[in-house]
């Protein structure tokens, strides 16, 4: 929010049963006014609109669990995040137990391309859970 945009009050009209749904869902999330909850809705709204354009600029962490033990598994992945060095620009590894590791990346970059290394490290054959998390760096609509 720019510090110079005025808060604007409106009212919403909804079902007396959605509003009390939403009151309990505010309250597990640990919302203290309805108004910070839909504020954040419409933020993550606009985000995921914004990711859906792709010329977005956007950054990412992808969480990978593997098998240390799976064959070639980690030259694969280290050879993959040298062929991408532009986008993956972090890497944090964790040795969960004697089999598992844990690996986070730091993905930059247009929206599109994040999502497609994601993908292709994710469907690497011994990698056990993946996920993405993307988010809008905001650069395209100011620029
Ligand atoms: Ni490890």
């Amino acid at each position: 929010m720019r510090k110079s945009d005025p808060l604007i009050r409106f009212g919403v009209s909804m079902e007396q049963s959605l509003l009390k749904e939403f009151d309990s869902l505010c309250a597990e999330k640990g919302y203290t006014t309805r108004s910070e909850a839909i504020r954040d809705m419409i933020r993550n709204l606009l985000i995921e609109e914004e990711l859906e354009n792709e010329n977005t600029e956007g950054v990412g962490t992808l969480t990978l669990v593997y098998n240390h033990h799976q064959r070639e598994l980690e030259e694969k992945l280290t050879d993959y995040q040298h062929r991408h060095l532009q986008s993956i620009i972090s890497t944090l590894h964790i040795h969960l137990s004697h089999h598992l590791c844990l690996e986070v990346m730091l993905l930059k970059g247009k929206a599109k391309n994040i999502k497609a290394i994601a993908d292709g490290l994710v469907a690497t054959k011994g990698v056990k859970h993946g996920k993405l998390v993307l988010t809008a760096t905001g650069k395209t609509k100011e620029s």
